[in-house]
Order: C-alpha cells, then sequence, then structure tokens
C-alpha cells in the first residue's frame, strides 16, 4: 500500500514490504514524487485552543464571512467537525452542492480527491481549501498516474484500439479522472458503478475499473461476470503481471487497490452478529471483500445506507460495515432502531481524521485574513478533461 504520508524510511519500506513480493521489485521514489502531499504547519497557538475556545472561534469567523464560505462536510468526519459543517453527504452530492451555490470559498471536510473534484465541478470564481493537506485517501493513493499511464499504454499495445473503456471510482485523484475523459471513459460513484459498467459495456468489450479491485469486483458480479473473466493488474509487475493472451481473454481488468477500512469486515463478524442479535439486517458498503458482500443481506453506498436504515420500520436492527462516524451518527438518529458497526473494535477512517476544528479555524482565519493556505486547484487542462468523464457519469440513467 502507498500512503500519502511522508516518504518512508528504509526501514519501514523493509517493513512495508516484507510480505509482498511484487511492492519489493521497483523502486518507491517514483510513486512518492506524484502522491506526497505535505502540510505545512499550522501556527502553535491553535493547537493550544480547548475544544470550547475554537467551537466559539469557528462561529464567530463563519458569521463573520456570511455567506462567502460554504462549509462541506463528508460523511466520514467525526462529530466535533461536522458540528460546523453547512451540509453533510457523500463526496459527489458535496461537490455537486457546492458547483450549485455562490460561495466566494469551500472549505471541504473530507478528503483531498474530494476537494479536487469539487474544484473540478466549480466555478472559475470559487476557490476550494482542505483544511490538512495531509488528508488523503490511501485507495486513491494506490493509483498513481504515472503507473495508470504505463498500464494503459500496455493494455492499448496488446488490445485492439477502441476495446478497452477506462472507468474510474470518485475516489481517484483528478490526473486519473482526466485520463478517463480524455480516453472516451467515465467516473463512478458507488451508487451508479453498475450504470457506469452497462455504459462502458455497449461500447466496448472490456473495462479497466480502477482504483478499488473490490467495488470493480462486486459491481462486475451484479452484471453477471464470473471471477474467471476478471484479473487483477499488479501495477509493480510487467503487463500487471500477466501474458497478452491472458489480457485479451479478460473482460474486466481490476486495478489492485482497496479501502483499508471496509476490507476489515469479514464474514466472521457477520456470522457472529447474526447469532448475537435475531433477525439482525447487515448492510455493508460495496468496498467490501466480495466474500463479504455476498454474506450481507445488502449493499450499498453510504448514501445507501443512510436511507436504507432510515425508511426501515422501528423496531428493526442492523449491523452496518462501513466508516464508524457514519454509523454512530445513524444510531444516535435512530433511536427506535438498533444500529451497530460489525466491527466491534471500531474502524475509523484514519485520513478523515486528520481534518481536526483547529485547522478548520486556521483556514477560516485565513480568509478572514486575506491569506489563504491549502487552496486545491487542478490545471485547467485536466479540469476540462476531468469534467468530460464527470459529465458522462451525470449523464447515466441509474
Ligand atoms: O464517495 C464517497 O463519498 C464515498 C467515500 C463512498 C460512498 O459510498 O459514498
Amino acid at each position: 500500500m502507498i500512503t500519502n504520508t511522508l516518504p518512508l524510511t528504509e526501514l519501514e519500506q523493509n517493513e512495508f514490504c516484507q510480505d509482498d513480493p511484487v511492492l519489493q521489485t521497483k523502486p518507491l521514489a517514483e510513486e512518492f514524487a506524484v502522491n506526497v502531499r505535505w502540510q505545512v504547519n499550522i501556527p502553535k497557538h491553535y493547537l493550544k485552543l480547548t475544544a470550547a475556545e475554537l467551537a466559539t472561534r469557528i462561529q464567530s469567523v463563519k458569521m463573520s464571512l456570511g455567506s462567502r464560505v460554504t462549509i462541506l462536510g463528508h460523511h466520514y468526519q467525526r462529530d466535533e467537525v461536522i458540528q460546523f459543517v453547512d451540509v453533510i453527504g457523500d463526496s459527489f452530492k458535496l461537490a455537486d452542492y457546492a458547483s450549485k451555490q455562490e460561495s466566494e470559498y469551500i472549505i471541504f471536510c473530507g478528503v483531498h480527491f474530494m476537494a479536487e473534484t469539487a474544484d473540478i465541478l466549480s466555478k472559475d470564481n470559487q476557490k476550494v481549501i482542505l483544511p490538512n493537506m495531509m488528508a488523503g485517501c490511501s485507495m486513491a493513493d494506490m493509483a498513481n498516474i504515472v503507473d495508470v499511464k504505463d498500464c494503459w499504454n500496455d493494455l492499448n499495445d496488446i488490445l485492439n484500439t477502441g476495446s478497452i473503456i477506462p472507468i474510474t471510482y470518485m475516489n481517484s485523484t483528478a490526473a486519473i479522472k482526466a485520463l478517463c475523459g480524455r480516453n472516451d471513459g467515465i467516473v463512478c460513484t458507488s451508487s451508479n458503478a453498475e450504470a457506469s459498467f452497462r455504459w462502458a459495456f455497449d461500447k466496448a468489450d472490456k473495462v479497466l475499473f480502477l482504483p478499488d479491485q473490490h467495488l470493480g469486483r462486486n459491481t462486475a458480479h451484479k452484471l453477471g461476470i464470473t471471477d474467471e473473466e476478471m484479473i487483477v493488474w499488479y501495477p509493480y509487475k510487467d503487463f500487471g503481471g500477466h501474458d497478452a493472451q491472458t489480457i485479451q481473454k479478460a473482460k474486466v481488468i481490476l486495478w489492485q487497490g482497496h479501502c483499508s477500512v471496509h476490507t476489515r469486515f469479514t464474514v466472521q463478524q457477520i456470522n457472529n452478529a447474526r447469532k448475537k442479535i435475531e433477525g439482525i439486517n447487515i448492510m455493508v458498503h460495496p468496498e467490501c471483500t466480495a466474500e463479504v458482500v455476498q454474506a450481507a443481506d445488502f449493499n450499498g453506498s453510504t448514501e445507501a445506507i443512510i436511507k436504507t436504515v432510515r425508511n426501515s420500520p422501528s423496531g428493526t436492527s442492523w449491523a452496518i460495515g462501513t466508516e464508524i462516524n457514519l454509523v454512530h451518527r445513524l444510531a444516535k438518529e435512530q433511536t427506535e432502531k438498533t444500529v451497530v458497526c460489525l466491527d466491534s473494535v471500531i474502524c475509523p477512517c484514519a485520513t478523515m481524521y486528520r481534518i481536526h476544528p483547529a485547522y478548520v479555524l486556521w483556514v477560516l482565519d485565513s480568509i478572514l485574513e486575506e491569506d489563504l493556505v491549502n487552496i486545491i486547484k487542478v490545471s485547467e487542462e485536466d479540469t476540462q478533461a476531468a469534467r468530460q468523464a464527470l459529465d458522462r457519469m451525470l449523464a447515466l440513467e441509474v
């Protein structure tokens, strides 16, 4: 797994690679050069403020800025941050919301790829700010543009022109969304992944799915595509680890990426939940492994999980396989139902957790003082191309 944090020390690299011979075959420098983002230290006085002081100051700066600023919060953010946001949602809902209102500044309490998507969809006069640049997404970082371009070139060397369509999950960098846009591909979310596959198979007989192999595999299964018709592309192996004949035979090529939160859920946890609470409904996110998705009663995106539990009858019980902050909020809201996390050891999204109220106050102050920090700006070229892939998604009928 490649993270978006500091380059690893030699010791860490050895530890990191020791159980993965594939990772040991290539030096890591190139990948780090692409994905590392730095966060300058925030002034120390912000870190000394109490929660109450932070809350008072954030409310006050927000009031002074009025409609000039909108704060967006992803479902996976902790309550200490969510209390300050104007709207809460999944990555797509938030980017779409940002594009439809007029604030000069959009503070995105989420992770880097989400802020990039908001910038792509926003108007020219709007600025998108990520409170902490280290808030990345480990899954998005598992596919960097250098490796993806290599993969795309290899596939095009081996396959007939136009026979493969690239689909990228929203959880990917703007550069990868742009590559999809330039090559007749599309972006998808977990709620329209199936529709994006159908759209692609109307145009070509193969799909390259980036970067989450599990969402790709689970979606392909829904379309009746079998495991034998799919291969995983290992970016650190020549030709993804396959010979030309295997690549020509495959219908779906899955990038070797995963979500470190959703792959924690297991079939054993599902069995335990069923033993503990009779009649419990199990709903998991499609970033979970295929075994977990198949063992669950339902699967769906964050928005689908929330909707399903909200619309369920009083007295029902739910074990949910997704990020803990979302599950806790749902449990607090749906008091007449039992809502628990499938993983009793708790699994927060560590990168989302890097957004702390102190960072929110810091970026708000920077707007007030006209000394902006942490602006997320996608190049004009990538914006145009990524927009094409996003527009194709928006035109899908789900
Ligand atoms: O796109 C999002 O917000 C994520 C991370 C998942 C989902 O299912 O909505």
